[in-house]
């Protein structure tokens, strides 16, 4: 089993640039996997954030949680604000003499990300614009009252896409938005979980590195829209790797590294039954579910061990 490691508990700083008394819901796994994020990023860094949970629970005026900079942006414009952000710094460092390296980083939920803003997105990271874009995936618009996204899982019941005589939830399978990224060319893509402190840690590390755009899509527990219990949200992040319904992996200038390869996976019943979005799926669904979880597993295995014979 391959696992990132550069980061030791004992050299994770205590500081915090998301104070705590925000007003996420209890167990919420997106403002966690925040935390960690901006533990990595540290202090030298100015955040452009698309409208959802996360500006809401931390800026109820004339209170916020930001212990940096921080921008709230529409859901259209969060890549194209932090794009303008770094152009200025660059401006500022070559007509007036500014030293200091400060990090420009993108975020937003998935709805943000895969739907909304996934032009200015693509804009930004095609321009090549020094900065790195996160995505707190919770598969759905979960601000605004758990409505699907092109994120929300293949069977999930959601307020717009509910399970009923005539419907088994979401009827789409989960868009791609790491392979999307990836397409741009890129040096940085990855995948991370809430449930993985570490492996956040040691991505953001890594993207810091990179000059020019860098993606992290991190799959974040919501306990609220998952319908589950706000003490399941370790548990589940870590289900949804082991069952291989989330792989964990790094695309490095093309490259693919399966981070968590597991010699054999958990069976998806494990992580369904534990979520009241997935209460109404049947025997034949969750086998469905179970075949396309091992088709686009193996996927990234092939493409993993692809690099490795290289
Ligand atoms: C163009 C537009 N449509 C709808 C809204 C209302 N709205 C605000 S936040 C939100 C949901 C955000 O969902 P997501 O991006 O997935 O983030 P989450 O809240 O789940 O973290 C919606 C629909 C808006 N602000 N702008
Ligand atoms: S709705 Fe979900 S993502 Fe939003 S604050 Fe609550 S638990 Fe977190």
């Amino acid at each position: 089993m391959e696992t990132l490691s550069i980061y030791a508990p004992k050299l994770v700083t205590n500081k915090e640039y998301i104070a705590s008394g925000h007003r996420a819901c209890s167990g919420c796994g997106e403002v966690l996997a925040v935390r960690y994020v901006c533990k990595a990023l540290g202090r030298n860094t100015i955040i452009s954030n698309a409208t959802g949970c996360m500006e809401i629970i931390s800026t109820p005026l004339p209170e916020t949680a930001w212990e940096v900079p921080w921008i709230h942006t529409l859901f259209e414009n969060a890549s194209a604000v932090a794009s303008g952000i770094e152009s200025g710094l660059k401006s500022l460092k070559r007509k007036h003499g500014y030293t200091k390296e400060v990090k420009v980083v993108a975020m937003g939920g998935d709805g943000a990300t895969a739907d909304i803003g996934l032009q200015s997105l693509s804009g930004a990271m095609e321009r090549g614009h020094d900065f790195i874009y996160v995505c707190y995936d919770n598969e759905a618009y979960m601000n605004t009252g758990i409505q699907r996204s092109s994120e929300t899982p293949f069977g999930a019941s959601t307020t717009t896409a509910p399970s009923g005589k005539n419907s088994l939830g979401q009827h789409t399978q989960k868009k791609n938005m790491a392979a999307i990224a990836a397409a741009h060319n890129i040096a940085y893509v990855a995948t991370s979980c809430s449930s993985y402190p570490f492996d956040i840690m040691s991505k953001v590390e890594k993207a810091m590195k990179v000059k020019g755009p860098s993606y992290i899509h991190i799959l974040s527990v919501c306990p609220t829209g998952w319908r589950c219990a706000s003490n399941l949200t370790i548990k589940l992040g870590r289900l949804a790797v082991e069952t291989g319904i989330f792989p964990m992996y790094e695309i490095e200038n093309g490259k693919y590294t399966l981070n968590i390869d597991l010699p054999k996976l958990r069976p998806v019943e494990d992580y369904l039954k534990l979520q009241g979005r997935f209460r109404h799926l049947d025997k034949d669904i969750t086998a469905e579910i179970q075949e396309k979880v091992f088709d686009e597993y193996n996927k990234v295995k092939r493409l993993a061990a692809g690099n490795k014979a290289k």
